[in-house]
């Protein structure tokens, strides 16, 4: 093995390379990868139907088209055709339409022309698939975000680390005088690096051929992601695409910069001009209004042209906050850490109706789907194993007049006939309230999802519905076989002890984008279905937007995709109903506290306000704070 050269110096320092230990966001070699499967519900329809790779195929949600594989591309089918024009671009093009409910069935099926009237799509085929390709990634990398149904993160930077002082021992050694601000020498003369096939978008500088020890780093990881893509093609058939760089951020923009199959390198001195290549309203969070307020007040829409705008300049006509955050984001700079924890926090099903539904019948009906649909959901997100459990059910609707409401009740008991008797109940509420009807829209969705402590004999109720129940062979954790032995009536109260005294996580935060939209599912206007993720607006990567129309939420400060809004406004409401319940209950269950529940936990960036309905937080109030 050739040692490192002594002379010159490496940019980097001893205590960047063991900040890599740490999947430090400070250390400038750090290394993230993104992965994004190809046309992803369109593979999942081909291998479960065997189709040949070559054969045209696009995946239907009624007449919309919601992924198109690549050789459909070929005939200018896209996801904005319809599926009759699609046919006319592409006679042969096979045509699957997701998997559905159908209203009053049990489970869903694969229909070849389900009713939009009576069913309602199922994602659950292309959830399985997700799990089995993430759990390729998590044997593959320790530290993986799945950022939605077909992308993840995976921070490579300890495997870089390991493999740093595995083939450089002289990195092993410790720094001169001890002193870890000292630079690391240089990576050895002549060494090259092979980059695995990867696109490299071009330097902005000449290095002279001289190599330091961030190239070096990419071309491990550019190593292992080749790796782990060859994986997931070998084990399940699927081709993805990825991107490697320094941040999310620009790994999210590698793994689109090329496709379908491939992946891009975007290297430390070639990240300004790559995002340079980008209209900065192209980048997540920058598609909507605030990109078009941004582009109206310095009157550009070019990324380049506005580096050259000051932070303080920016300050004038920003919030403090999106100022530094848009500054930031067009050099590349970006600190958010690959989060292998990223919980839901909520689900959500719901339907919109076409014609507008008008019997208790109907709605009850549509009841035991989002049931189903959400059931299916938690037992993927192990409630099933008791590892977490909702707080919260929330019944909300529209009806045809625009009017919208919704009502919440905790949930005691998380069986699926426990939660189908509370929906019912929070129907009837419903069914009573004359301006409900006719009704265009019902949401159901559980939340405040909660940790189970490991020997907590406070929560009961694990999902353990029907058929499961009966199955559940498995070993039990020590603790859950102590609930069951738990008296009921002792549990209970305990229950309600912890429903009250604590806040709910899900309440007293900003609503995440994974809240909103990865997990639960955004409610698309059109169709009245609900699809993971749309990823226009991918929930924690940073990206370019889809069409880019994107509206800023006031309360928030969340930017999300133009759809969404109605969907987004109605989370809010759904949430000050919950919260407003949660304090109505207080009173009733609590001994008098000397203050209002409300204001026992002071609200992230407020310092007032909370427990009565639409009293969030107010304009401007709450600043950007994913970022
Ligand atoms: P994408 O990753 O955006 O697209 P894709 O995987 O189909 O194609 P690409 O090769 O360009 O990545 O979305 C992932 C899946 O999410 C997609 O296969 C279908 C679903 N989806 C919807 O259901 N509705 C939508 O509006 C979009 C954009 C995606
Ligand atoms: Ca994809
Ligand atoms: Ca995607």
């Amino acid at each position: 093995m050739e040692e490192p050269t002594s002379e010159r110096k490496s940019r980097y320092t001893y205590r960047h390379l063991n900040q890599l230990l740490k999947y430090s966001v400070d250390t400038p070699l750090r290394v993230i990868a993104h992965i994004d499967l190809d046309a992803f519900y369109a593979q999942c329809e081909m291998k479960r139907l065997g189709v040949d790779e070559n054969t045209p195929l696009a995946v239907q949600q009624w007449q919309s088209l919601i992924a198109v594989n690549y050789p459909a591309r070929e005939f200018n089918v896209s996801r904005h055709s319809t599926a009759v024009d699609a046919l006319k671009a592409c006679p042969q093009l096979k045509l699957v339409h997701v998997a559905t409910w159908r209203a009053g069935d049990e489970h869903w099926d694969y229909r070849e022309n389900p009713d939009i009237v009576t069913c309602k799509a199922c994602l659950d085929p292309y959830r399985n698939e997700s799990k089995k390709i993430i759990s390729i990634f998590r044997a593959a990398c320790p530290r993986v975000e799945k950022a939605s149904i077909d992308e993840s993160f995976l921070d490579l930077s300890v495997m870089v680390h390991e493999r740093f002082l595995k083939w450089f021992p002289v990195l092993a050694l410790p720094p001169p005088y001890n002193d870890p601000s000292e630079n690391l020498p240089l990576p050895p003369k002549g060494l090259e690096v092979k980059w695995a096939g990867s696109h490299l978008p071009e330097l902005a500088e000449d290095c002279g051929g001289q190599l330091d020890w961030d190239d070096v780093g990419m071309g491990i990881a550019a190593e292992i992601v080749e790796e782990v893509r060859g994986s997931v093609r070998k084990d399940l058939g699927y081709t993805c695409s990825a991107g490697i760089a320094q941040n999310k951020l620009l790994a999210k923009l590698g793994s689109g910069y090329k496709k379908p199959n491939q992946q891009t390198v975007v290297r430390v001195r070639a990240a300004q001009r790559f995002l340079n290549s980008f209209k900065f309203t192209k980048l997540r969070n920058l598609g909507g209004k605030l990109g078009e307020r941004i582009s109206e007040e310095f009157g550009t829409e070019e990324l380049s042209a506005l580096l050259d705008t000051p932070l303080q300049k920016l300050q004038l006509k920003l919030d403090d906050d999106i100022a530094t955050w848009v500054y930031n984001v067009i050099r590349g700079i970006d600190r958010s850490e690959v989060n292998p924890r990223t919980l839901i926090k909520s689900m959500l099903s719901a339907k919109s109706f076409r014609p507008h539904i008008t019997t208790t019948d109907a709605a009850s009906k549509w009841l035991t789907i989002f049931i189903s649909d959400i059931c299916s959901r938690m037992e993927e997100e192990g409630v099933l194993e008791g590892k977490r459990r909702p707080k919260t059910m929330t019944l909300s609707y529209r009806s045809s007049s625009g009017a919208g409401k919704g009502r919440s009740v905790p949930i005691r008991e998380v069986t699926k006939t426990a939660l189908t008797a509370v929906a019912q109940n929070l129907l009837r509420g419903v069914v009573d309230d004359a301006r409900a009807w006719p009704c265009a829209m019902l949401s159901l969705a559980v939340s405040g999802f909660e940790e189970r402590e490991a020997g907590n004999v406070g929560i009961r109720g694990f999902l353990v519905s029907g058929d499961a129940a009966k199955d559940r062979t498995a070993p039990k954790p020590e603790s859950s076989n102590a609930v069951e032995r738990e008296p009921k009536r002792r549990r209970m109260g305990e229950d309600i002890g912890r429903f009250f005294t604590r806040e709910p996580a899900a309440y007293d935060e900003t609503p995440s984008r994974e809240d909103l939209l990865s997990e639960d599912a955004a409610v698309d206007p059109e169709t009245g279905d609900a699809f993971d993720n749309p990823p226009s607006s991918p929930p924690s990567a940073t990206a370019a937007t889809g069409d880019g129309r994107m509206f800023l939420c006031d309360r928030c400060k969340t930017s999300l995709p133009f759809e969404d809004q109605e969907e987004h406004q109605d989370w809010h409401f759904a949430k000050d109903l919950a919260q407003e319940d949660r304090a109505e209950a207080m009173r009733r269950i609590a001994p008098p506290a000397p203050s209002s529940p409300s204001s026992q936990k002071p609200k992230k960036g407020s310092g007032s306000g909370g427990g009565k309905k639409g009293s969030g937080p107010e304009k401007g109030q709450r600043k950007l704070s994913r970022k």
